[in-house]
């Protein structure tokens, strides 16, 4: 350890793991939006909560600042660390540290997959319902910190739904315990929430413990072709009213365009303009109910064509399509956007953003998705080959702002589940009043008085 900084923390911390090679400092110093270039100090690997507080304390004598590091999947910038900062990384903290079938609850390290907290609560025959494309690879704690959604949060809720403690070392070095599991407690301020979606600016989420529900009913899956964005929400109502959804997500022709280029299967014989995928309680009233539901939107004109799965091979694959849109679009490092607005301003936002797009941005491949039956889009931009990338980025950021726009206007926000990290600090403001960041800040101040968790994220100081 050349560096004094980091030579007195391994002399104070024999036992703390830390990396500095370039590759390391490469690999844990990006998330997924690939677009700062990784300039870390170092990356911290601790195993115990002693070890985070150390480094906290540590980080404030040396005034060294720290970047909470989970999966990394992260689509906001958030975990990126370009500015000569620790990688606090929570990999190695991945356990389960208990179970309660009393209180149907699952106490975890922060850094556990969120796939591994799916499998530990199927071992006690319970479900952990957030669910997203990324299971594998994200933490629990990094889902705490974006608030992360997916494509169950129609029937389930967000990530928020589910958090009932929590260990958090705060940017004091103090060990907070929050929540401690109660379902009842009306003894002041919930402090457990500051932390959901606060992107590691407030304290490092060391443990939680997770609510566990009933397994989901044996489901099937449709998929249905629609028309144009209007039907949409004709549709959503019409099925939301016959059945008990898990699911109601929608995605464009173009999404299903490089879907199908990374393998996945287009079940219809042609290609329509939009679609759903829609999850629903199965069994023999439900497919019945789902006939119905099918058949009431055809005559109306809404849906154009629709299979329904037949196993659940067949149900993975109608998945695919919707959930392998992120990873096919990522080799064009696209320009992301996840908005949301309430449900019933939904039509009218989505015409606005459509003629906003089409008539002033004609030449890019836009590609719609999402969580539509929770409000929540994601709008996709791919840079046309021949453009310039400061151009392309410029063109972007001038879509984000008319996007800003139009958000504030309908009372919707510019981030709905991904954060607002590096991305989306500058449009901050379309979601929340001055008084509103002003609050923000001075919460900020209280947790983090050095301001040392991840500084220039969320807003820039
Ligand atoms: P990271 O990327 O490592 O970090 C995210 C933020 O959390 C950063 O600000 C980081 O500093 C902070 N953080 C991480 N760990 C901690 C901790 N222990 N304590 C305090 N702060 C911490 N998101 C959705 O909401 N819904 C989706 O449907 C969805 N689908 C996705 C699909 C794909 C293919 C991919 C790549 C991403 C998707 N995401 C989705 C985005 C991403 O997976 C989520 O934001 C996820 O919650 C990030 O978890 P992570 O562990 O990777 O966090
Ligand atoms: C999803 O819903 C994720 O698939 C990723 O939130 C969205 O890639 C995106 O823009
Ligand atoms: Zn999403």
């Amino acid at each position: 350890m050349t560096d004094p900084r980091l030579a007195a923390l391994a002399q104070a911390l024999p036992e703390l793991r830390l990396l500095t090679d370039a590759a390391d400092l490469e690999h844990y110093g990006r998330d997924w939006t690939r677009r700062w270039t990784p300039a870390p100090l170092a990356i911290a690997l601790p195993t115990s909560v002693e070890q985070v507080q150390a480094v906290v304390r540590w980080a404030r004598a040396h005034a060294v600042a720290i970047v909470p590091s989970g999966g990394r999947t992260g689509l906001s910038g958030g975990a990126v660390a370009a500015n000569g900062e620790l990688v606090l990384s929570l990999e190695r903290m991945n356990r389960v540290l208990g179970f309660d079938p009393i209180d149907r609850s699952l106490t975890v390290q922060a850094g556990i997959a969120l796939e591994a907290v799916h499998n530990a609560a199927r071992e006690h025959r319970l479900a952990y319902p957030v669910d997203f494309a990324a299971r594998g690879s994200c933490s629990i704690g990094g889902n705490i910190a974006t608030n992360a959604g997916g494509i169950r949060v129609i029937r389930y809720g967000n990530t928020r739904e589910w958090v009932a403690g929590l260990k958090v070392v705060d940017g004091r070095g103090e060990l907070l315990e929050l929540g401690r599991g109660l379902v009842k407690n009306s003894s002041g301020y919930d402090l457990r929430h500051l932390m959901v979606a606060s992107e590691g600016t407030l304290g490092i989420i060391v443990e939680a413990t997770l609510r566990l529900t009933d397994p989901p009913p044996p489901t099937s899956v449709m998929l249905l072709a629609l028309p144009d964005f209007a039907a949409l929400m004709q549709v959503f109502a019409s099925l939301r009213a016959r059945l008990q959804l898990e699911a109601f997500e929608f995605f464009t022709d173009r999404a299903l365009h490089h879907v199908t280029a990374h393998g996945g299967q287009n079940p219809f014989g042609e290609t329509y303009p939009y679609y759903v995928v829609t999850e629903f309680a199965a069994g023999e009233a439900g497919e019945a109910a789902a006939l119905a539901a099918f058949e009431h939107c055809v005559g109306e004109g809404w849906v154009l064509d629709g299979v329904i799965s037949q196993s659940q091979a067949q149900a993975a694959q109608l998945w695919r399509l919707r959930e392998g849109i992120t990873e096919s679009l990522a080799p064009y490092v696209p320009y992301k956007n996840d908005v949301s607005v309430r449900i019933s301003v939904m039509p009218a936002f989505l015409a606005e953003v459509q003629a906003l797009l089409t008539e002033g941005y004609p030449h890019f491949d836009v590609v719609w998705f999402g969580h539509i039956g929770d409000g929540n889009l994601h709008i996709n931009v791919l840079k046309p080959v021949d453009m310039a990338q400061a151009d392309f980025v410029a063109q972007c950021e001038r879509v984000t702002r008319l996007l800003a726009e139009a958000l504030q206007r309908h009372g919707g926000s510019i981030s709905a589940e991904h954060g607002i990290g590096l991305v989306k600090k500058a449009y901050l403001g379309s979601t929340r009043t001055e008084a509103e960041l002003a609050l923000l800040r001075g919460i900020r101040g209280v947790l983090d008085p050095d301001g040392l968790l991840n500084p220039g994220k969320l807003f820039d100081r």
